[in-house]
């Protein structure tokens, strides 16, 4: 069984804040993750850019879309992301659980008309070993832009696809998507019947907030669910949680 999770950005940092990792958040999650019987029978981690990628993309002008060919711009973000990268391991690892990085700039790409290729092949065998691949959010090579900048929702649709996930997630700082009065919607059938609830992300962005995700969630066969922190364990036992985008 393979279970892709997603920590948000928002989760694991001080979105308002350049390069401020929520420390506690990044506990809570690896405490919950360690005590989960999930993390020894295939789990993916992804994490979102939070204040260490969003902000170094906006700076730059980069998005999903908006490339650069300018090698230290994207080396920047890199790098940013990395530090966010290593914080998250350090953490998993203190709860120990056997996590090792895997970077996209230097395993996908995307094509001329923004096709995603991601390596799976180095997943499959890391989650054979036994290991928690943990990926991030990106810059990636992109035929005839440079480099754009790659989600953590584009990396989690695309890896539940290429490893067959049965289970997908995607941790986020609200207990589900909300609708107008604030209420978690249970369930998502298509992004239509939400657009009036799916407004724009408080925080600075590059990569479509809420209703980017129900729409890449929605293009996969396996049910996504978008819930809280509070409810990460009740995702890692009963795979589902908060709102279920299908
Ligand atoms: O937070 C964005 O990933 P996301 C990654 O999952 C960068 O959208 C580098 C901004």
């Amino acid at each position: 069984m393979v279970t892709v999770l997603k920590l948000g950005g928002s989760v694991i940092t001080d979105k308002d804040r350049p390069e401020t990792v929520d420390s506690a958040s990044v506990d809570r999650a690896a405490a919950t993750i360690a005590d989960s019987p999930v993390s020894d029978a295939g789990l993916v981690l992804v994490h979102g850019g939070g204040s260490f990628g969003h902000h170094r993309a906006s700076k730059h002008g980069l998005s999903e879309s908006r490339g650069s060919a300018d090698a230290t711009t994207l080396l920047d973000i890199h790098e940013g992301m990395g530090e966010l990268n290593d914080a998250v391991l350090a953490s998993l690892h203190e709860h120990d659980i056997s996590a090792l990085p895997v970077r996209p700039l230097s395993v996908g790409f995307r094509d001329g008309d923004g096709r995603l290729s991601f390596a799976a092949g180095q997943l499959e065998a890391m989650l054979a070993e036994g290991f928690v691949p943990v990926v991030h959010g990106d810059v990636v090579v992109q035929t005839g832009q440079g480099g754009t900048i790659l989600s953590g929702d584009e990396i989690v649709a695309t890896l539940a696809r290429s490893l067959g996930a049965n289970r997908v997630g995607l941790c986020s700082t609200v207990p589900g998507v909300l609708d107008a009065e604030g209420a978690v919607i249970p369930e998502i059938r298509s992004v239509e019947a939400v657009a009036d609830s799916l407004g724009e992300s408080e925080t600075t962005d590059v990569t479509g907030g809420m209703a980017g995700k129900v729409e890449r969630m929605l293009s996969l066969k396996t049910p996504a669910s978008v819930f809280g922190l509070e409810d990460l364990q009740t995702f890692l036992s009963n795979g589902t949680a908060g709102t279920i985008i299908r």
